[in-house]
């Protein structure tokens, strides 16, 4: 990996050589990214999907050529089931919004997991005040994997929804998803996967997963912000009502009645980020370039290091210890408080997360306030990991 690809990585913090290792929270882009999308701003710079002229057709044809990119990157049936969104947050919504309407009623279920992003939360909470809906929690064991056992229990004649995340942000998890979906399908029930923290680090097929719907967030694997993508099988994606109305969600519109456009326009109300559809097409293809097995191989060596070099140290707790685990290491040291962790790390230049993690649920169950948390990316080395791990000493040894 050219790590020149990514010149914010040779900067200085603090006097510090920056180590960024808070890349569940968001990625660096490459060169090759923003280049695309300063090109296409300076060269073929119109709105998709309206215009007769040269120039809108360009846009437009960048744009759904990024739709097929996404398509094959997540080897969907078609183009007709990618939805652009803003990102995982805003595809859980749109599912929870227009599912709800179109198929829940009072004292219908959704099951979910006691390791949810507050985004796979949320959103179903609005809905449970607006239709009365319940949520189920699958929970887990302490090593931070999903009981199935429980989860098998929780169906019944009211679940409507399985929400999941494919790989949590705090625990590292990668949930069984396809054994959950299979399940879940036995009961005919759907599935919805969070792919936020697994659509960046290994490849993703949802035909094979059999999926109902999955979301993940473009700035999270290298591509811009603003921009994401909902997955949705286009038997769903039909039946589903509208989440948004206005310009291009529809066919024809009158005062006294409007149609909608056919998948996956009818969930694309108003101007699409082009641009940033565009970005992330060109971030897919920089990762597929390099490989997404290589990928995997690459930040599971330096998750294993890191895990291996971390235990030398005195005091260090590991939260998330599953046997299939991905890029994500959060953890607590003696006493010291995970904000003071993170702003003492931060002044040698490592940058980390601290907190809950937009997990609180996940923190109540494990009985702790927060974690430092370390996540990688495919430019992360071992020379990083050695920094790191240095840092959390120097850290202790002042406590
Ligand atoms: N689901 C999971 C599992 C996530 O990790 C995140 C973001 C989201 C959903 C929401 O994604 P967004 O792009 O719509 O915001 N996770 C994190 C994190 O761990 N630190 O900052 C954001």
């Amino acid at each position: 990996m050219n790590r020149n690809q990514f010149p914010i990585l040779s900067r200085e913090v603090y006097g510090k050589p920056l180590v960024y290792l808070d890349n569940a929270a968001t990625t660096q882009k490459p060169l090759c990214v923003l280049d695309a999308m300063r090109e296409e701003y300076l060269n073929v710079n119109a709105n998709v999907h309206r215009g007769v002229h040269w120039m809108s057709q360009q846009a437009t044809e960048l744009h759904e050529a990024a739709r097929e990119t996404v398509r094959k990157f997540i080897n969907a049936r078609s183009t007709a089931e990618i939805v652009f969104t803003r990102g995982t947050t805003e595809s859980l919504n749109l599912v929870a919004s227009s599912f709800c309407e179109g198929f829940m009623k009072a004292g219908d279920e959704v099951i979910i997991s006691t390791m949810e992003h507050h985004s796979n939360i949320v959103p179903w909470q609005l809905q449970a005040r607006r239709y009365g809906i319940k949520l189920r929690v699958i929970p887990m064991n302490d090593a931070g994997e999903l009981d199935m056992e429980v989860y098998q229990g929780l169906f019944n004649a009211h679940t409507r929804l399985v929400s999941v995340a494919h790989v949590s942000n705090v625990l590292g998890t990668v949930n069984p998803v396809e054994e959950m979906i299979r399940i879940a399908h036995a009961h005919d029930v759907p599935v919805m996967i969070d792919g936020a923290q697994s659509a960046p680090h290994f490849a993703v097929d949802v035909q094979q997963l059999d999926c109902d719907f999955f979301a993940f967030s473009g700035h999270k694997m290298y591509g811009p912000t603003g921009i994401g993508v909902l997955y949705g099988k286009e038997e769903w994606l039909e039946k589903m009502p509208p989440y948004q109305g206005g310009g291009e969600m529809i066919a024809t519109v009158s005062f006294e009645e409007t149609t909608f456009e056919r998948p996956p326009l009818k969930f694309e109300a108003g101007t699409p980020d082009y641009i940033a559809t565009h970005g992330l097409a060109t971030a897919i293809n920089f990762m597929t370039e390099i490989g997404m097995d290589n990928i995997r191989a690459h930040e599971q060596e330096l998750t294993r290091y890191a895990t291996r070099r971390m235990q030398e140290i005195d005091g260090m707790r590991i939260f998330g210890t599953a046997t299939n685990k991905d890029a994500v290491i959060s953890f607590l040291v003696g006493n010291i408080h995970p904000m003071d962790m993170g702003t003492l790390l931060d002044r040698l230049g490592i940058a980390v997360r601290t907190g809950h993690h937009c997990a609180e649920p996940l923190m109540n169950r494990l009985g702790i306030l927060g974690t430092v948390r370390a996540s990688f990316a495919l430019y992360n080395t071992k020379e990083e990991v050695d920094v790191f791990v240095d840092g959390i000493k120097r850290v202790a040894k002042m406590f």
